[in-house]
């Protein structure tokens, strides 16, 4: 054999474990953990960061949490459609799950104080859904963000 095919099958013995197992359950990674604020404590009308950016094919749990005294929505229909949603877990302020919904998920509603996580897999790019709170006048007051996925 010469050199270069000598290259050729040692790259091959390596790759193709990889190449066959590429699949399998993404939902059981470890969860990237991200956090986004509805509002905060002085009732301003904004998303704490206003830009999210995933991945495709890693598991994330995004904990949206409101810390301020009015409710907020988390509403970004194009992100709802790029993702697999694993669960929705709704925990208490001592980090103890109350509720865990299943199945798919368009927008969630987080009252005064409360968290929820939403664990997904980004399954399709998307280059900036509009994120907003669909509360009237939330939106106009500034109340958007943008959801991008590579
Ligand atoms: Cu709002």
């Amino acid at each position: 054999m010469n050199t270069v095919w000598v290259k050729v099958y040692l790259i091959s013995i390596f790759m193709f474990p990889f190449m066959v197992n590429a699949g399998g359950d993404l939902t059981a990674q470890q969860p990237i953990v991200k956090i986004i604020q509805l509002g905060d404590k002085n009732n301003t009308l904004r998303f704490y960061p206003d830009h999210l950016q995933f991945e495709t094919g890693k598991l994330y749990k995004l904990v949206i949490n409101n810390p301020s005294k009015q409710k907020h929505y988390f509403s970004a229909e194009d992100m709802a459609r790029s993702v697999f949603t694993r669960k929705v877990q709704v925990v208490s302020s001592e980090n103890k799950t109350l509720a865990e919904v299943k199945g798919t998920i368009n927008e969630i509603e987080i009252y005064p104080g409360a968290t929820a996580e939403w664990w997904f897999v980004p399954v399709k790019t998307l280059k900036a859904s509009h994120l907003h709170c669909s509360i009237k006048g939330h939106t106009e007051a500034g109340m958007t963000g943008k959801i991008s996925i590579k």
